[in-house]
């Protein structure tokens, strides 16, 4: 199995990327942020939970994020692979992940970290709130908000994976196309092809 970590800020492009990286390497998809918008399109309990937390630009608990990745592996004994964007995103968040993939008998091969300046990253965040009517995406305040939590809860995802040495710093500024070749750069020297 080859499993990697799409990392950044809000706005930093893993989204963006992600699309395009599992086109490339066929590995699935799990975005958090995804599959909380289909709880709350869906109008569930979960959603709805989640739908205010978000929309102050706070995370959602843990147990509602970690159990959703939990039901994913799962459901995907097959995969060659998992792309982790936006997830995890807190240290418990990391450890679990940690945990469940050991069950497997896999680990995180490679978190790939997007860095883009805070000014960009609103300027990007409030340009997508024009046309794609997230609600997060809209007031530069909640912005604020999402990366003040980056800041305080969500970088030292980076460092536990830096303590075994698997985080790699990727310029995120630049086309989508130079910054997804410099992204295929790093995963091309690690995975089995
Ligand atoms: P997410 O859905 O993960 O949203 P995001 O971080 O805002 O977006 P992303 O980083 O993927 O966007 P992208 O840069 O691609 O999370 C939303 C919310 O869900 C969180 O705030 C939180 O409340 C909750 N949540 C999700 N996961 C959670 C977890 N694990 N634990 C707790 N809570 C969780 O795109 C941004 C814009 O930039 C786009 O418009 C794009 O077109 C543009 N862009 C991309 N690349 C560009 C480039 N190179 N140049 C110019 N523009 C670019």
């Amino acid at each position: 199995m080859f499993n990697l970590i799409l990392f950044g800020p809000p706005g930093s492009g893993k989204g963006t990327q992600s699309e395009k990286l599992i086109a490339r390497y066929g590995l699935k998809h799990l975005s958090t942020g995804d599959l909380l918008r289909a709880e709350i399109a869906n109008k569930t309990p979960l959603g709805l939970e989640a739908k205010s937390l978000m929309d102050k630009g706070q995370l959602v608990p843990d147990e509602v994020v970690i159990g959703m990745i939990d039901a994913a592996l799962t459901n995907n004994p097959k995969a060659r692979g998992f792309l982790f964007d936006g997830f995890p995103r807190t240290k418990a968040q990391s450890e679990a992940l940690d945990a469940l993939l050991k069950k497997k008998g896999a680990s995180i091969n490679v978190v790939l970290a997007l860095d883009v300046t805070e000014d960009e990253l609103i300027k990007r965040l409030l340009n997508r709130g024009l046309t794609s009517g997230r609600s997060d995406d809209t007031k530069e305040d909640v912005i604020r908000a999402r990366i003040t939590e980056y800041h305080n809860k969500t970088s030292p995802v980076a460092d536990h994976y830096n303590k075994f040495g698997k985080v790699v710093l990727v310029k995120g500024e630049g086309s989508v196309d130079e910054i997804f070749g410099d992204l295929t750069a790093q995963i091309d020297q690690r995975i089995d092809q």
